[in-house]
């Protein structure tokens, strides 16, 4: 269960966040909207909502989910891949104070983006890829190991986070694009396969059994009803022009 989240508004400076995506720059007030509706997502699956103020010189500040791990025992401050949201930690971290004893940092050389880190229990998937590289994984291992979790890395390299590519619905049900899917570190898990046409909506999250997804995906949406969870749909479109979507825009603990 979840009891707490933490979401970071959008700033007006969005519209400069970083991206590879080709679907135009978003705009700042349907991008206001779409985080309110997500917010009243959360609090309708019982998370009390917790805001950390926005701040325009981190355009992709939104993303809170990169800044930081949260487990049940303890937090990690991410070190950022994008140079440009390394200073967007410190706001983050002074949040986590109230609610966690321990903090941990990850240091340079590593980086590490926290939209890499797939929660399964006990046991933690590190994505290594763009964002967060073998340093930063490393030390990851170590500090979840060291509060008696598990951790692997796992390689990928056709998408920007681990969780742009997948989910953990808990009750041993991983949603999973096609190319996550056939990762073998996953095949203990019941896939809900993704359909290439609809792979954006990977990016969903679990949270208290329902699962909130982007809005648009019917395929992807049926698969999830028929394993028996409540779905809210939030629209997403102007985050999806930076490379981020349903996941990226919450810490959930
Ligand atoms: C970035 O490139 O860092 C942001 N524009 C998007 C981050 C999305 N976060 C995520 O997938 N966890």
């Amino acid at each position: 269960m979840f009891r707490n989240s933490i979401v970071r508004p959008p700033c007006r400076n969005l519209m400069n966040g970083v991206t590879s995506a080709d679907l135009g720059r978003p705009d700042y007030s349907l991008a206001l909207a779409q985080h309110q509706a997500y917010v009243r997502a959360l609090e309708r699956c019982g998370v009390k909502v917790h805001v950390v103020a926005t701040d325009e010189l981190f355009p992709d500040c939104c993303f809170i989910e990169d800044t930081a791990l949260v487990t049940r025992r303890f937090a990690v401050m991410t070190r950022p891949g994008a140079a440009s949201r390394r200073g967007e930690i410190e706001a983050v971290k002074g949040r986590l104070g109230g609610f966690f004893d321990r903090i941990e940092t990850i240091d340079a050389p590593g980086t590490l983006d926290a939209g890499d880190i797939m929660m399964v229990g006990d046991h933690f998937f590190i994505g290594r890829a763009q964002r967060s590289n073998e340093a930063g994984a490393k030390q990851c291992v170590a500090l979840l190991e060291d509060q008696g979790f598990t951790a692997s890395v796992v390689e990928f390299s056709d998408m920007l986070h681990l969780k742009s590519g997948l989910a953990y619905l808990e009750n041993n049900n991983l949603l999973a694009c096609r190319s996550c899917a056939e990762m073998p570190e996953f095949r203990d898990l019941d896939i809900i396969e993704v359909p290439n046409d609809e792979s954006y909506a990977a990016n969903s999250i679990w949270v208290n059994n329902m699962v909130i997804m982007p809005a648009g995906f019917p395929a992807t949406r049926a698969k999830i009803v028929a394993r028996g969870y409540e779905v809210i749909e939030v629209d997403t479109s102007e985050y999806q022009k930076l490379d981020g979507g349903v996941s990226c825009l919450s810490l959930r603990f």
